[in-house]
């Protein structure tokens, strides 16, 4: 008989790692471990308090001015949990994993673009950033697993990314990946997993004003943990559209097999945004934890941005879109 092994993706995240015990563990780890480890100069100081890594020579370019087009309804989530309570399956199915993303080597860091555009390049990290120019945006972020931040993103719009890596008429989709490395990203030798981790867009939602690529978080470089040196903040869909630590987009006419759908198509699909109305099939969405507190907030159908995003969705009422 086949005795059916428990995988960190079939779990709840709330099951997985109640914030209570998270805290806890952290508190143990705070007082067992990060002393020796800081006495080791293993952890350099300033990340045992915030994970706060830096990613690159353009820290000269932050803070970058706020946009202030983009308004929150709750306070700005403090750093300390939004950097220390992490979805990375590539170091780990535990939230607790801004350690070992330190492994991570962000520079020197390219990027690839290819696929259905005028003419296929690779750029730098360093040089893209310098292309696109930063600013800072208040956004929301909802997890599937039901929980909730509030972050000041730096980046520029997706958009403007779009227009610069000249697509042809013809592509209908962007797919973007992570890095693949399995030497520093231990998850990556779980072999069920389906690597590298890819996530997609339609072009219509590329180029929709929400759309942000990420360099920087509270005023500084992204840490690692939270997907260094560049990724997506797609505010309206769920948090795993949000694909981290980005070294490749690709336009294509064809949808593509994102990471979550690929693993589990009965729970996660193609496009993920957020609605309150429709449960997950293991438990509802209709409210989120507030990370960092134990409130529970009602959430929001398009995570509380229809008015920028519902009119793409009028034409497709015959998808799941909510899943
Ligand atoms: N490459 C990669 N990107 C990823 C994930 C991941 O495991 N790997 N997790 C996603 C999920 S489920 C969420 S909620 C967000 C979490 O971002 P944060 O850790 O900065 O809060 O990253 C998303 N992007
Ligand atoms: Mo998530």
């Amino acid at each position: 008989m086949l005795i059916r092994r428990k995988r960190g993706w079939e779990l709840p995240e709330s099951a997985a790692t109640d914030e209570a015990v998270f805290r806890n563990r952290r508190n143990l780890l705070k007082g067992l471990a990060a002393g020796p480890m800081l006495a080791a100069g293993l952890v350099a100081p300033h990340l045992a308090a915030a994970g706060e890594a830096a990613a690159g020579p353009p820290a000269s370019l932050y803070p970058a001015k706020r946009n202030d087009k983009y308004k929150l309804d709750r306070p700005i989530t403090p750093a300390k949990y939004s950097t220390t309570y992490n979805n990375f399956y590539e170091f780990s199915e535990d939230k607790d994993l801004w350690q070992a993303a330190q492994a991570l080597k962000v520079e020197p860091w390219s990027i690839k673009v290819g696929g259905m555009v005028e003419k296929p390049f690779t750029i730098s990290f360093d040089d893209l950033v310098k292309k696109m120019g930063l600013e800072e945006r208040l956004y929301r972020h909802r997890c599937v697993e039901a929980w909730s931040m509030a972050v000041p993103w730096t980046g520029f719009a997706l958009a403007k990314f779009v227009d610069f890596a000249r697509p042809l008429g013809s592509a209908k989709y962007l797919k973007m990946t992570t890095f693949t490395d399995p030497a520093v990203a231990p998850g990556q030798n779980k072999f069920f997993y389906p690597w590298p981790y890819v996530e997609g867009l339609t072009m219509f939602e590329a180029k929709n004003e929400l759309s942000f690529l990420v360099t920087g978080m509270y005023g500084k470089p992204v840490p690692k943990q939270d997907g260094a040196p560049l990724r997506l903040a797609i505010p309206w869909k769920y948090g795993f559209k949000s694909v981290k630590s980005i070294v490749s987009f690709e336009f294509t006419d064809q949808m593509p097999k994102t990471f979550w759908w690929a693993l589990q198509p009965s729970e996660y699909g193609f496009w993920a945004d957020v609605n309150p109305a429709v449960p997950h099939p293991r438990w509802s969405q209709a409210t989120e934890r507030v990370l960092g507190s134990d409130m529970q907030v009602p959430t929001l159908i398009w995570n509380g941005y229809g008015d920028y995003v519902a009119d793409m969705y009028k034409n497709l009422k015959g998808e799941r879109l909510f899943a």
